[in-house]
């Protein structure tokens, strides 16, 4: 059965829109949407500091702290604290797996949700003032709340995720997310503090004409991988990179493309990781049309048997995965 998709007109806040959109979550207390209004605030203070990272060192140089009084940290570092305290206030969440953390954290045992969040992705580009983003997936906790955290309740599998979505700090702010029923995008407005919905019901090409990797690595990748690639060299494809994760699948998602971290010889399971790299993003390929493989399985399949556990990751348009994935075979 067709859910109740509520259109919303483009311009709509994030806010409304998630309230709209209320009656379409399994457990449609307002917790989930909760949560997700407290990931965008947080994203917003680390919008911020992400705009005047360049002026950090000037600041450090002056003895100068920042509003709050800390310390001035490292940006990923920062953004992990923002991202903590905003899920922490709230008490939906229950634990924290974060790129940030070895282990867990505990939040508030009564809350319902487990959130897997890479704070801020892309960190050799934090320097260069190159796009960076934030990656969260949203699961519904297996144990009952209130009583201890058990390892079914933080190692699940990505087709388990409730809601999943990333933050693309770049040219403008955006917010992109799914709840299972399609995938929308929101622009940041930093001079009103809101995100609008910019990109409704968002659908990624199913055939497309970019392939993103990074080919310093060809030595080290297996045949299949480097016959692919060769494949796309010999249909005049165009390579793109970044290195930031968030913004070579967002232009691809946008344009129609593959995004792959292939396993390479020093990386037998390739370098990105499963619970708060890749499971979002695959959640949103699919939503989007797009598909999301390791190479010969589906991402979402995977059962997590560790927190920071990596994965081959092809990513992007539909058919063009597919194509990978043949290869692979
Ligand atoms: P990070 O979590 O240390 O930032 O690493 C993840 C990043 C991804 O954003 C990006 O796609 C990839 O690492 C780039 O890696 P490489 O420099 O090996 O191409
Ligand atoms: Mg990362």
């Amino acid at each position: 059965m067709e859910e109740s998709r509520i259109a919303q007109p483009i311009g709509t806040t994030l806010d409304r829109f998630i309230k709209s959109n209320q009656d379409q979550f399994a457990f449609a207390s307002g917790e989930l949407s909760q949560l997700l209004r407290d990931i965008a605030l947080a994203s917003k203070v680390v919008n911020r500091e992400v705009n005047k990272a360049g002026l950090i060192d000037i600041m450090g140089s002056m003895g100068t702290a920042n509003m709050g009084g800390d310390q001035q940290q490292k940006l990923d570092v920062l953004a992990n604290i923002r991202f903590s305290r905003a899920l922490m206030k709230g008490g939906e969440a229950c634990a924290l797996i974060s790129e940030e953390s070895e282990s867990y954290l505990d939040l508030n045992n009564h809350g319902k949700y487990v959130i897997a969040i890479d704070p801020l992705d892309g960190s050799s580009n934090i320097d260069v003032n190159v796009s960076i983003g934030t990656i969260f997936s949203i699961y519904r906790r297996k144990s009952a709340p209130g009583t201890p955290i058990v390892q079914e309740d933080i190692l699940q599998r990505g087709d388990e995720q409730v809601a999943a979505g990333y933050i693309l700090y770049g040219s403008s702010t955006m917010l992109v997310y799914t709840t299972g029923h399609g995938v929308n995008g929101f622009t940041y407005e930093p001079t009103l503090g809101e995100y609008f919905l910019s990109h409704p019901d968002m659908k990624q090409p199913e055939e497309g004409k970019i392939f993103s990797v990074n080919e310093g690595a060809w030595n080290s990748f297996s045949q299949p991988v480097k016959d692919f690639l060769t494949h796309c060299k010999d249909n005049q494809y165009t390579g793109r990179y970044i290195g930031s994760l968030v913004a070579d699948f967002h232009r691809n998602l946008l344009k129609g493309g593959i995004y792959m971290y292939p396993a390479t010889a020093k990386d037998p399971n390739g370098k990105l990781r499963l619970m708060y790299e890749c499971n979002a993003l695959a959640f949103v390929a699919e939503q989007a049309g797009g598909k999301a493989s390791d190479g010969l399985c589906r991402i979402l399949e995977i059962q997590p048997e560790s927190l920071h556990q990596r994965t081959p990751f092809y990513v992007g348009s539909r058919l063009m995965v597919m194509k990978a994935e043949r290869y692979n075979q």
